[in-house]
């Protein structure tokens, strides 16, 4: 029965439903009770595998299809009635060649199936930040994860009221048809289509094709900005709290940082950690005091497993002790739990890999992780935002918390330095737009090829790239009080491929220059690049085999290389096209005067 009487809702999903043909339409009302029977129904038919009850209550495991392992950018598409709206960086399509495409794929696609109405909210219901969307899907695995990524049910319906305001999603499995995939969005309908995927980001459409792409279209029309971020809050020894957003592409450490545990050192001092969010920023200005403020619009983590461990990031790994969903790890027959590469150095004898074959954990070849791996690189889990150690108390905070700092990274082997600041917000901008990062596992496509992904949106922007860098420029001149904005990297390697820097909770210390630099008690060198720190205002006490000279070494500028990447940023703006505002021509016109004088 349907749990609202909202006109454009029922329209809207009875036309879906003539084209989809379910032979039954359920709705999600929020509640454990129905949670629970769908968990029952995916675990009769295979599509969920129920987990050690004793050791992982209430966890689950599924796999994918083999060939659908993570987002597909070559298939994802905004479609606005102007091509200049999209831009050159995303693909674009006609909405209306795409709607017909699509609509025959859609078609008859949900027969002998049932299709879920999933009413949800990104960000907290009924908050000035909450927006709302609906998801038909006729995937279980869908349903499930969206109750745990998102806020969903009733309530949700009720604050909608009879408003036609709310994104339409549509998602079908299909025949999960790789060559008939389509990741949809047409921001002048707040609709998303997604058909022939049963994957994370290209079927949890509240994630990656609402909260980003469609959000920062809406961020741009409405003056707020919708980022790939996580939240984290420093707590001092005497108890204030400072908050930080960091932008880092898929796979490339946000979740580690967001979930860091500081290094004894702090920890003896009084220091703590807070996570607000792991993915996902939506950002407002507020008026009273003329900061920006940051919520995390998400309810949970949809993290990747590989490299996860109790050294690494343990309250990662508490939080997916329970109430989880592993998507393609190993499954270790045994005792019926799961591992991934990076878990522990005891892989499973007796198990099952990401393929659903059984597995030969001698047979491990590191350059052929895909097909040798007992989890897939890309392997993750769903996890409860509020099983997390480690959430800070303002995870639910419908006004979000005051941003001091903002921080670019990227994963880059030589050029970045450890750590650098902008000189602006135009400047820190600039150092946003210019952002390269090695590939990783999370898109399909080549592994550890470096390619420019502007402030980590390349594959999230819903709109004209340029248009996006305009878009910063002009928040800068909306914040009264903007944050500093800052350039990490804890990827460079030694001679060896070794990364030098020692990374996770370590990174802390970067984050205690950086809030310095914010409250003003440290000084900085000036290099054609933007703030260096003085090599010993980085704390290394109790750090092994890091010396002042490897920080040293960490933080060098080589002027050839950046001249080099100079010349590769020109022709990626060229590529972004003629809306790249003068100013980033400016900003990058003055870095390279600087490189050479
Ligand atoms: P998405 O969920 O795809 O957006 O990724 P994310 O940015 O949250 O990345 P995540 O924190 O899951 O890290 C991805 C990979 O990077 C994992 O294999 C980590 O082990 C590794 N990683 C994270 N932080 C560090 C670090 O500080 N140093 C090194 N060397 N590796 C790191
Ligand atoms: C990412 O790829 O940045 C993710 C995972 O966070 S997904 O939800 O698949 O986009
Ligand atoms: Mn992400």
């Amino acid at each position: 029965m349907a749990l609202t009487s909202n006109k454009f809702v029922l329209d809207w999903i009875d036309e879906m439903a003539a084209m989809t043909k379910p032979d039954d339409i359920v709705w999600i009302d929020g509640s454990e009770e129905q949670a629970e029977a769908l968990r029952k129904q995916a675990c009769s038919t295979g599509e969920l595998i129920k987990l050690n009850e004793e050791l992982l209550p209430n966890c689950y495991l599924h796999r994918t299809a083999v060939n659908d392992v993570a987002r597909v950018e070559d298939r994802t598409f905004i479609c606005t009635t102007k091509k200049e709206d999209t831009g050159n960086i995303n693909n674009w399509m006609d909405p209306k060649e795409c709607y017909s495409k699509l609509t025959k794929l859609f078609t008859g696609s949900m027969s002998g199936r049932t299709m879920y109405v999933i009413p949800y909210s990104m960000s907290i219901v009924g908050s000035p930040f909450a927006k709302y969307g609906i998801e038909l899907t006729d995937s279980i695995y869908v349903v499930l994860n969206m109750l745990i990524m998102t806020r969903v049910g009733t309530d949700v319906l009720e604050a909608l009221g009879d408003s036609g305001d709310f994104i339409k999603g549509l998602h079908s499995k299909a025949q999960l048809d790789a060559e008939n995939r389509y990741i949809c969005h047409f921001p002048e309908d707040n609709t998303i289509w997604s058909v022939n995927s049963g994957y994370g980001g290209n079927v949890l459409l509240g994630k990656k094709c609402f909260a980003l792409r469609i959000a920062s279209y809406l961020g741009r029309k409405e003056g707020w900005m919708a980022e790939h971020m996580l939240i984290l809050g420093v707590e001092y020894p005497d108890g204030d709290t400072k908050y930080i957003c960091a932008a880092f592409p898929s796979a490339c450490g946000k979740t580690n940082l967001a979930m860091l545990i500081p290094p004894e050192y702090y920890r003896n001092k009084g220091y703590k950690v807070w996570t607000v969010g792991d993915d996902i920023a939506w950002l407002r200005v507020n008026p009273e005091d003329g900061k920006l403020y940051a919520v995390n619009p998400e309810n949970g983590f949809f993290g990747v497993a590989p490299g996860t461990n109790e050294k690494s990031n343990p309250n990662a790994l508490h939080t997916t002790t329970k109430d989880t969903i592993f998507t393609n790890v190993c499954h270790n027959l045994d005792n019926n739990t799961v591992w991934w590469e990076g878990l522990d150095n005891n892989p499973p004898t007796n198990a099952i890999n990401w393929k659903g074959e059984v597995w030969d954990y001698r047979k491990y070849d590191k350059a052929d992780k895909v097909n040798t791996s007992g989890a897939h690189p890309n392997s993750r889990f769903t996890a409860k935002a509020t099983n997390c150690p480690c959430l800070s108390k303002e995870f639910n905070n419908p006004a979000g918390v005051p941003i001091s700092a903002i921080v670019f990274g990227g994963r880059r082997a030589k050029t970045a330095p450890l750590v650098y600041q902008s000189t602006s917000w135009q400047n820190g901008s600039f150092v946003g737009s210019i952002m390269a990062s090695e590939t990783t596992a999370a898109a399909a496509g080549a592994v550890g090829v470096v390619r420019r992904d502007p402030m980590a949106m390349r594959p999230f922007v819903g709109y004209n790239m340029g248009d996006y860098f305009a878009h910063w420029l002009s928040m800068g001149n909306m914040i009264p009080n903007p944050p500093k904005i800052f350039h990490v990297n804890w990827f460079r390697t030694d001679n060896e491929g070794n990364f030098i820097w020692p990374g996770f909770g370590d990174n802390m210390r970067v984050l205690m220059w950086i809030l310095d630099r914010c409250a003003g008690k440290v000084d900085a060198e000036i290099t054609p690049i933007g703030y260096i720190p003085k090599a010993e205002d980085i704390c290394i006490e109790g750090l092994d085999g890091v010396t002042i000279d490897t920080i040293r070494d960490l933080l060098t500028v080589d002027k050839a290389s950046w001249l080099e990447d100079v010349e590769n940023i020109k022709s990626f703006y060229k590529q972004v096209g003629d809306r790249v505002p003068q100013a980033m021509y400016d900003e990058l016109a003055a870095l390279e005067a600087r490189l050479k004088a």
